[in-house]
């Protein structure tokens, strides 16, 4: 089996560097009787979105199997667990508080804390109730406001003993793929309905940091963002002004409004018909200060010119992962070390999400993901890298603890470390859990001596 290892002056390997697992709730619990439907259950409903015809509706059963889940992240040694919170788990169509869904996630967090794992939760990971898509969505500015409310309700309840809050997980995906390419949940395709959604989302960000600041003063409050270096696919003056495009639409549209009050210039560029309605105010809401700038990362992204705008170039040399993305982990360093530059007030950095899906086989009994094991190797040898370039980053998550439900890729590829047969529900680690539980207890046993 390969082993994972870094230099061993590497700031990753210091007691105070975590390192974690990451899931969501609506890729891995099921349950649905015990929630809302959210726009997720609406959307794989519609015949042709979803590439296995699959849903949400049982996942990885993770309400019902969440103890010997728990014990399993145990068994891996990692310091942190994040996870999201369904908010049609928590709050009821007519508005009151769903306190048994409510519960699972403070008896989980509870269960984290004696278990001596960091919670680190992520208030938003694109599952809207229905109830509230039905009043127009992220296109509806009430729906900020809405989210405030529900990060009051989760923050009361779970407090300081959550080591983190992350607001919104990849805006980017909420907004451009759900309303401005129509392959997410609720399945738009209108460019003005993109930018709107874009800024409500980070209205909920803004309304809901000082609501979290509140309640749990002690914990971390940040934002997640996903991030691809954008390359040109030529050297040609064009092709390169496309892929400048793409890294301010596709990565800074979001991150650059937290930090400096303003969207990029090339906001004003756009047609008149595609720019959001803002608010006087709204810019400072969005603005607070960020404990944490939370990045996830797989790939690289090339572009092309196309009618003075970007159009992606899909990579086709290997070597690629089962999504068709190059496994690119120089990209890491590079994108981090880029905003490290371009931002003088860039909060400290986790890395929220970073992984690959690869074809699982499982035979006798394991599973050989040597590709998985080496994907990581070097994005955390990329990791490192970014923090001798100078980079502040304070940990790092896989993505993911176990395979589920991948969106509208259905259950057809795997980001699991951990393997999961959907008929029987057992849980397999796959050589790469293998790897990184190794490495995370060295770790942990060096920090003992
Ligand atoms: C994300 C998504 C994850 C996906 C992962 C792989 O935050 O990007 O949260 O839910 O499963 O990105 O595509």
């Amino acid at each position: 089996m390969t082993k994972i290892s870094l230099p061993q002056h590497s700031k990753l390997l210091q007691r105070d560097f975590i390192f974690g697992v990451a899931t969501s709730s609506f890729q891995i619990e099921g349950d649905a009787a015990g929630r809302e439907p959210s726009i997720w259950d609406t959307f794989c409903a519609q015949p042709g979105r979803i590439k296995d015809g699959s849903d949400g509706l049982v996942a990885c059963e993770h309400v019902h199997h969440w103890q010997a889940d728990l014990a399993l992240i145990q068994s891996l040694g990692v310091d942190a667990y994040r996870f999201s919170v369904a908010w049609g788990r928590v709050i009821r169509a007519d508005g009151s508080i769903n306190q048994q869904g409510l519960s699972f996630y403070v008896h989980l967090v509870n269960a984290l804390h004696d278990a001596g794992i960091q919670s680190h939760v992520t208030l938003y990971h694109w599952d809207l109730p229905q109830y509230l898509d039905d009043r127009g969505g992220w296109l509806n500015r009430a729906t900020a406001y809405k989210f405030a409310e529900y990060a009051d309700i989760v923050s009361r309840a779970l407090g300081d003993k959550v080591a983190s809050y992350a607001t919104i997980n990849e805006p980017f995906c909420s907004a451009y793929l759900s309303y401005e390419a129509g392959i997410h949940a609720p399945g738009h395709k209108n460019r003005r309905e993109g930018r709107q959604a874009a800024h409500h989302l980070l209205l909920a960000h803004g309304l809901a940091m000082p609501v979290l600041r509140k309640n749990a003063p002690t914990a971390q409050h940040g934002i997640v963002l996903n991030f691809s270096p954008c390359h040109p696919a030529s050297n040609s003056i064009e092709d390169e002004s496309a892929a400048n495009l793409a890294h301010v639409y596709h990565n800074l549209w979001y991150l650059h409004p937290l930090l400096t009050r303003e969207y990029p210039s090339l906001l004003s560029k756009l047609a008149a018909e595609d720019q959001p309605t803002i608010e006087s105010g709204d810019m400072d809401i969005i603005a607070q200060p960020l404990d944490f700038l939370g990045v996830n990362y797989y790939t690289r992204t090339v572009f092309r010119n196309k009618n003075n705008w970007f159009s992606d170039v899909p990579p086709t040399q290997p070597p690629l992962t089962c999504m068709g993305w190059e496994i690119y982990p120089q990209g890491l360093t590079e994108i981090l070390v880029n905003l490290h530059k371009s931002y003088p007030n860039l909060p400290p950095v986790y890395i929220t999400e970073n992984g690959a899906a690869f074809p699982d086989i499982v035979e006798d009994g394991s599973i050989h993901d040597v590709q998985r094991t080496d994907y990581y190797q070097e994005h955390l040898k990329a990791v490192h890298n970014a923090i001798e370039s100078g980079v502040d980053i304070k940990g790092y998550f896989a993505w993911s603890l176990m395979d589920n439900f991948e969106w509208a890729e259905g259950y057809t590829k795997r980001f699991g470390i951990v393997y999961v047969d959907f008929d029987t529900q057992e849980r397999l680690l796959k050589d790469s859990a293998k790897a990184l539980q190794q490495f995370w207890l060295e770790k942990k046993s060096r920090m003992h001596a």
